[in-house]
């Protein structure tokens, strides 16, 4: 919890909605994503076998990266569809583009590190401007339109998904191209 960055991150995003992404700062990187400590109850779903129909299959659409504006940070957006009766997580997702991939929410027009994110059951986890998104910080180099990112979605259930990012235009923003 970082309540002045992130209000602070808040009102340089509804500024220039088309710049969100630089509006978001490493926020608060110390212990938080460490969280290898009190893992204790998702241990079982190692050894649980039971009904591997249960076991959730994420299908992964739409999914884009905004041209960063420089090597600091970077974010993405798509949707992500549980088709499976059994709700999930999103856990965490790595990226050979930075070591420090954050999943963020925004409430409140405020983002922030959050340790996981839900993938409702028969439901989708959508990843949009104005919304909760991925956030990549310390880029190793500056993607520019046309080039793909690749990452991987962790979940608590599901297998690993591969993701490829198409990066695109600044402004871009699939809701206003399929809008009339
Ligand atoms: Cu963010």
């Amino acid at each position: 919890m970082n309540a002045r960055t992130t209000r602070t991150l808040a009102a340089a995003l509804s500024l220039t909605a088309a710049l969100a992404i630089s509006g978001c700062s490493s926020s608060d990187a110390k212990g938080s994503s460490g969280s290898s400590g009190a893992e204790s109850s998702s241990n079982a779903s190692a050894g649980a076998q039971a009904g591997d129909s249960a076991k959730p299959k994420m299908t992964v659409s739409g999914a884009y990266m905004p041209e960063p504006v420089n090597d600091k940070m970077a974010g993405a957006f798509m949707v992500i569809k549980n088709d499976s009766k059994t709700a999930d997580k999103l856990l965490a997702v790595t990226t050979p583009l930075s070591d420090d991939a954050q999943v963020h929410e925004t409430k409140d027009q405020k983002m922030q590190q959050v340790q996981s994110m839900d993938v409702p059951a028969n439901g989708e986890l959508k990843l949009e401007r104005g919304g909760s998104h991925i956030m990549f910080m310390g880029l190793k180099n500056k993607p520019n339109v046309g080039d793909k990112v690749t990452i991987e979605l962790r979940f608590e259930k599901a297998d690993p998904v591969k993701v490829e990012l198409d990066v695109k235009e600044r402004t871009y923003n699939p809701q206003n191209s399929t809008a009339h």
